[in-house]
């Protein structure tokens, strides 16, 4: 499996998966998600919807994929990451397990290909050093027999990629 670092919008990255940081809802809101919604169209949301009406809310650390409507990758899964709050072990569990259910659905799904945000280091105020950390070393780490070529970190500020880079280059 083969790790990239880039800095760019993820909307515009054409990979077989795009990963949406969404909230428990579904149904779209700010940062990447607002973005992802809103140049994917109303595809996705309908395809949310649905989700919505057989399983209901998606849990933290949880995902769950649609189309990925006008976007350039094919599909978007979406993970709820954990809110930082006041931290601790279980809010970096369940950000780990945001990029492990990810990655198990990437396979069930024949994902080659697959570009993740920086999750839950905007609105949610996850510490961004600690999160890249783990979003790396549970990627690196990621146990299944792995069918996927490419996992690509799409970070959007100067930060996260300075931090990215310095931390895969390790
Ligand atoms: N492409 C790539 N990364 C982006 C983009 C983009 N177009 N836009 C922002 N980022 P955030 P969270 C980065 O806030 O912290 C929403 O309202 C951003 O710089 O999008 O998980 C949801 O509905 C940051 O590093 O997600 C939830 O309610 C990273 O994406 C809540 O925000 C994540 O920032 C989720 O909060």
């Amino acid at each position: 499996m083969k790790l990239k670092v880039i800095q760019s919008d993820i909307t515009t990255i054409q990979v077989d998966a795009i990963v949406n940081a969404a909230n428990t809802s579904l149904l779209g809101g700010g940062g990447v998600d607002g973005a992802i919604h809103r140049k994917g169209g109303a595809e996705i949301l309908e395809a949310c919807r649905k989700i919505r009406a057989t399983q209901g809310n998606c849990k933290v650390g949880e995902a769950v994929i649609t189309t990925a409507g006008k976007l350039p990758a094919i599909y978007v899964i979406h993970t709820v990451g954990p809110v930082w709050n006041k931290g601790g072990k279980e809010k970096e569990s369940l950000l780990k397990k945001c990029y492990i259910n990810s990655l198990k659905l990437a396979i069930e799904n024949n994902i080659k290909t697959i570009a993740f945000p920086n999750i839950s280091t905007g609105i949610y105020k996850f510490p961004k050093e600690l999160a890249a950390k783990i979003a790396i070393e549970t990627v690196r780490n990621f146990e299944e027999p792995s069918q996927i070529d490419e996992v690509t970190f799409v970070c959007f500020d100067e930060e996260n990629f300075e931090l990215y880079k310095k931390i895969v280059e390790k």
